[in-house]
């Protein structure tokens, strides 16, 4: 168990949350230092977005689903901070759209491959990719590229969340259709994918999970119908102008949504 009990009526209780967990990843060897850094520049555009899902962003989220459950070889890409925030939803996101887990890190060492594999295997993931990294990127520094042949190398749609920018773009570059959850929409990353996603990762996944059971049975006329109505542009305007035009609140809106409360703070 976690040795920090927040109260769920704290009105910061998904962003206090959100950094125990970060926290707690980088203690073990999950997430990197500079994982905190990032995590620090999400939380203030969630901020600026109201710590909530904005419309354009649920039906970012609903055509990400539909993208996924239309791939031939979907596969979700997981980092540092991707572990620590949401290892449980994550692989449950991979089995609502069948797809691959591969671990794939911008820091990448063995330890911190290792450690992350064993710690989503401790959630329910099976056969997760990333370890064997005998396939590349091209274009990207060795480390940074590497990724398993049968994995990111073979897939035709990849979920990056909190990607750098020039891994989303040599990504693109490859053929793949990515999706990218960023809360930054002036970053690189959202604005080369296929569908960007803005909104925080701890709300982002669990929606896309509920949209993909949703649509389990919708015919594949039906999902590319979803995709093709979705405005990549449109949705990235959208949300820079809802963080341009919103309010300070000081507190979390009403219908911010706090981590399900099965996720516990620490396993463990
Ligand atoms: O574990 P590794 O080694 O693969 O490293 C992962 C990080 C995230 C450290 C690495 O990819 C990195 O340095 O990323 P950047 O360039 O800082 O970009 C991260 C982006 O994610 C930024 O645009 C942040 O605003 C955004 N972000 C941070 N936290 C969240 C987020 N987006 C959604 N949900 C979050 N919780």
């Amino acid at each position: 168990m976690s040795d920090v009990e927040i109260p769920e009526d704290h009105p910061r209780y998904a962003s206090l949350l959100t950094r125990h967990r970060i926290e707690e990843g980088v203690e073990k060897g999950i997430t990197s230092r500079q994982g905190l850094i990032a995590q620090g520049r999400g939380e203030a555009f969630d901020y600026l977005l109201g710590e909530r899902t904005i419309d354009s962003a649920d039906a970012a989220e609903r055509a990400a689903a539909a993208q996924l459950l239309l791939a031939d070889h979907p596969v979700l890409s997981v980092n540092g901070n991707v572990a620590a925030l949401v290892p449980g939803e994550i692989v449950a996101l991979a089995e609502a759209v069948d797809a691959d887990l591969e671990v794939n890190l911008f820091n990448r060492t063995e330890e911190r491959m290792r450690a992350i594999v064993d710690h989503l295997e401790e959630h329910g993931a099976e056969n997760v990719k990333g370890l064997t990294g005998d396939g590349e990127i091209p274009g990207l520094e060795h480390a940074r590229g590497t990724v398993d042949a049968d994995g990111i190398g073979a897939a035709d749609v990849v979920l990056v969340p909190l990607e750098d920018g020039d891994r989303a773009e040599a990504l693109a570059e490859m053929g793949k259709t990515e999706i990218v959850v960023d809360l930054n929409p002036g970053s690189r990353s959202p604005q080369t994918a296929a569908i960007p996603i803005i909104d925080n990762i701890i709300r982002a996944v669990p929606n896309v999970t509920e949209h993909a059971r949703d649509l389990a049975d919708a015919t594949d006329e039906e999902l590319r119908a979803i995709v093709d109505d979705f405005d990549a542009d449109e949705a990235l305007a959208d949300a820079e102008r809802v963080m341009r035009e919103g309010e300070f609140g000081g507190a979390a809106p009403e219908n911010a949504e706090a981590p399900s409360p099965d996720a516990p703070l620490a396993d463990e």
